[in-house]
Order: C-alpha cells, then structure tokens, then sequence
C-alpha cells in the first residue's frame, strides 16, 4: 500500500461498524467510508423498536470504553437511548460525515489484479484496500415455520419491524415466542391489549433484572472518571459469572439453576403455570433471559399462556396441534432471526473466485470470528463465535476493532498490499475452539447458536477477556503477506 491510508469501506454502521471507524482514525487511517443499509446509524437500535426494548446489559458495560458516558438514564438503557448514544458517538468522533446510508451493499469483490476489492450497493461502486463488514448476527428477521403464514387475515408483523401505525389498543394479540425480545415486549403490551396469547415452543430460564431509573446517588457517583472504572470493571466480572455457570453446568451451573428457580419460583406461584413454564434443558445451554416482569405479565387476567404447537396458521388465527383456533386480530412474531448466516446473502468473492458461500457450506468460520483464509484483509465484526451468553458485546467488538487495526498496520509494515490468514492457522484455531465447548451447557439443547448438525457457530465458548487475549497480538506468522503489484 502505497497510500498514506489504507481505503477501507465498512459494510454497516452499527455498533461493530462505529467500533472500527472509531478505532482505525483514532490510529490516523482516515480513508474510512461505512456503507448503512438504514438511514442512520444505530444497526439494531435503530430496527428493534418494539415496546420495551432495552438491554439486558447494565449501560455502563453496554458502552464503548473509549466513549463514557457521564450518566444514563436507566441501569439497563432503553432503546432510544442506546440509538441517542450511538448517533452522539459517531458524531463526536468524525464517522457521521464517512457514513453512506440508504445504501444496501450486495457484493464484496477480490480483484488480484490490482490487489483491491470492489464493494457494490445500491447502484454505486467503492474500490477499497480493506473491507470489514459489519452486519451482525441479528439482523435478518426469522418468521417461524408454520404453514399457512401468509393465510392470516388480520395484521401482522415482526418484533424487529414493529407496526408503530397500529393501534394495539382493545385487540386480541397473539405473540409467537418468548425469547428476549418477547419477553421485554409482552409485559409492556400485556396491560393495553383486550386479550393476549403467548405461543410458547420451549421455556426458559430467568434471572431478575428491575427497569428502574439510575438512582441519584449512583449516578452522581458514576460522574467521577475513577467510579466509573472501578462499576465498569465490576460489572464486568459480574457477568462473566454467566459464562462461568454455561461452561461449568455441574458446578457453578448448579448455582445459576437454583437462583434462577428461586426468582421463577417466587415469580409464579401458580404450579400449573409453573410447570409450563420451566424449561426442559440445563440453564444457560439458550440465552438465560433476564427479566422481572415477564413472568408476572403471563398471570394476568387477559393473558394466556399456549404451549401447544402451532399446527397452521389460518385467516382468523393460530390453529394449534390440539384443534383449538386462537382467534385474534394481531400477530406478533417474536421469532427471532436468521443467525448463522451472517453477511449472506451477499455475495463475497475472494482470491481464485472463491465465494465465502461456498467456503461455508459446512456452517460459518473464521479465525477468531474475524478473517476467513481466502479472503484477503477481509474482516468481520461480530462474525462466527464471537456472540457471548452473558458478556457485553461491545467488549468483543473493541477487541476486533484492535484487532482489524493492528492487522492494518502489519501489512502496511511489511510493505504487502494486503493480508490472508493462513489456512493452517484457522484450522488449528477452529479445532481448539470446538473443543472448548465439550462439556458445556451450550451444548445440551438447540438453539440459534448451533447449525442443525449440532455445531455452535454463534458463541465464544470462553471468558470476555480470554478473547481479549487471542486478539490482542495479531503475528505476523498467522498471515501470507500479499505484495503490491
Ligand atoms: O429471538 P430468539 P429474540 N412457535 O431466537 C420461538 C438478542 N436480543 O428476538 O426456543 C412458537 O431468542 C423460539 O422458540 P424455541 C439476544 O442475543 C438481545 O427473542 O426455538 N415459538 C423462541 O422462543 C437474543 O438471544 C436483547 O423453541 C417459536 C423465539 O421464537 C437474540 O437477540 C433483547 C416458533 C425466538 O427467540 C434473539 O432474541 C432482545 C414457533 N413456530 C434480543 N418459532 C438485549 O437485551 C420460533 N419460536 C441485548
């Protein structure tokens, strides 16, 4: 690279695509441009706008290190706030003016002729030194696999993608699901619908978490730069007690398992309830759901809880495996999404023509969740293995954003125009990985994180600071260097 800066185009201005603008002008590379397929940054803050959408994540930890916040408004920040803080970030640290929104890229090219790739979207054409893309792991909308889906005669309509135009106000609501999303969104409709039916397939394990404003006290606390350290590092080591209890389910498990019951079981006194409720799988093998109110919504009057499958769908409603029709006049998919997937269906061309498709018709993988071989200085942010049960995910993205940077930095010293990770390195990094998971609970149930033949593609088996550690030193021995023509 000849330049002063490396070219690098950033496919979404999300969390992980701020995080790696952030991170490459801090380090003077300022040829930085990030293609947003929304129009405005804020990835999944700016779709999921249902009711109640929140982090499960204390704000504090919830937060890039390098942009505190002085204060925040609630212990686990709402959406809009979360949205405020992301647009206010990259205002404060020049991306706004390098984000090209309203722009959905649809391929990534590798030419080996000039050593570049060919970013395309939205009837436009980039040529970059460095692509990372940045999409995330959550960002197509799952609608679940029942016939007769489109047959339903009333409204419907996604978490992820919620219909703000309708009035949910006396109907009859029914909601697939109850994964996190549903689990904020039901108790906050629960009171303003007629009647709700909640489609449950599998239950879940809850841990309590209150929605109440930042106390006035702490937060005045939380003003002092050294406060705000030491609550950011408790908080921290808190949560990796989560992945403590997922990766040791005999032990630490066993604790997880009887707090949780306790907050369930003081939560629905009810044992009918209860037993529809409890899930059939050891805590923390799916997401553990951190909730107060969800499980108090389901013993509401004019809620009710389905545990039947859902056999079709049909004008007037759900029609489960026991013959009965829920009529309603909404409904809400709160189905999730399509994971494993991650950037398809774009299309990325690599060295020989190779398309990252192709690459993973045996499910996603990457060196550390970041570079595939065959791709040269191709990065992903949030890529395969690198989602966490318990931790902050913006830990996991400064670690790439580091990391994407250093890599930069090492091919520009070795004078190469770009860099692949050795495919020998990958592998030796991949097979360490599944065996890390032996043993946890992650691996005793189904879930999103895992591909149908039972791998987990979502996750990083180990601690937050464990993957600090893997990324911190990107050597020069896991790459083949690419020289400049
Ligand atoms: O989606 P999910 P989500 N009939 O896939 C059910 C993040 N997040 O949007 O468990 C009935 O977890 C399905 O059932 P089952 C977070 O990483 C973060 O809630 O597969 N039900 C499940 O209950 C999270 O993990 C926050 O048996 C059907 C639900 O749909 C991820 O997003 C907040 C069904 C899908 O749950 C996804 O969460 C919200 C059917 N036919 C989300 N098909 C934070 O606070 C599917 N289901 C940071």
């Amino acid at each position: 690279m000849d330049r002063p800066s490396p070219r690098v185009v950033v496919v979404g201005a999300g969390f992980g695509g701020i995080a790696v603008a952030a991170e490459l002008l801090r380090h003077g590379m300022d040829d930085v441009t990030l293609l947003e397929a929304a129009p405005e940054p804020g990835g999944t803050w700016h779709h999921n706008r249902y009711p109640g959408a929140a982090c499960d994540v204390p704000s504090h930890l919830y937060s890039y290190s390098f942009a505190q916040r002085a204060s925040w408004a609630h212990v686990f920040s709402h959406q809009d706030e979360i949205l405020r803080y992301a647009r206010e970030t990259a205002d404060a640290l020049g991306i706004t003016p390098r984000i090209v929104t309203d722009t959905t890229v649809t391929s990534c090219t590798w030419d080996d002729s000039t050593r570049t790739w060919t970013v395309r979207g939205s009837g436009r054409e980039w040529v970059a030194d460095a692509v990372v893309l940045a999409t995330g792991q959550l960002d197509k909308p799952a609608y679940p696999a029942v016939a007769g889906l489109p047959d339903f005669a009333g409204r419907s309509f996604h978490s992820a993608r919620w219909d703000h135009d309708y009035d949910l106000r006396g109907k009859r609501v029914a909601v697939i699901g109850t994964g996190a999303s549903a689990t904020q969104l039901v108790p906050e409709i629960a009171p303003l619908v007629d009647h709700l039916t909640v489609f449950q397939r599998t239950g879940n394990w809850f841990l309590p978490r209150k929605d109440r404003p930042m106390p006035a006290a702490l937060d005045r606390l939380l003003r002092r730069p050294w406060a705000r350290r030491a609550w950011r590092k408790l908080l921290y080591h808190g949560i990796e007690l989560i992945t403590l209890c997922v990766r040791h389910p005999r032990t630490a498990g066993r604790v997880g398992t009887l707090l949780s019951a306790a907050h369930m079981r003081r939560q629905l006194p009810d044992r009918e309830l209860r037993r529809r409720v409890w899930p059939d799988y050891p805590f923390g093998c799916k997401r553990v759901l951190l909730s107060s109110d969800f499980l108090p919504a389901l013993r509401r009057p004019n809620v009710e809880l389905v545990t039947e499958r859902i056999a079709r769908m049909t004008p007037e409603g759900p029609l489960t495996e026991d013959g009965r029709l829920h009529e309603v006049d909404c409904v809400i998919h709160a189905t999730g999404f399509r994971t494993n997937t991650f950037m398809l269906p774009m299309s990325v061309t690599g060295r020989d023509g190779r398309t990252i498709e192709e690459d993973w018709t045996k499910g996603p993988r990457a060196h550390l969740g970041i570079m595939v071989s065959g791709f040269p200085s191709l990065f992903l942010m949030y890529g395969p293995n690198t989602n966490t049960s318990g931790g902050s995910i913006l830990f996991f993205l400064e670690a790439q954003a580091a990391y994407v940077r250093r890599a930069l930095q090492l091919a520009r010293r070795s004078g190469a125009a770009a860099l692949d990770v050795r495919p020998e390195v990958q592998e030796a990094g991949l097979d360490a990985l599944r065996a890390r998971f032996e043993g946890t609970a992650w691996m005793s149930c189904s879930s999103w994180y895992r591909t149908p033949d039972g791998r987990n593609v979502a996750n990083w088996p180990g601690y937050m600071g464990e993957y600090a550690d893997r990324t911190r030193r990107p050597a020069a021995s896991e790459f083949r260097f690419i020289p400049s023509r």
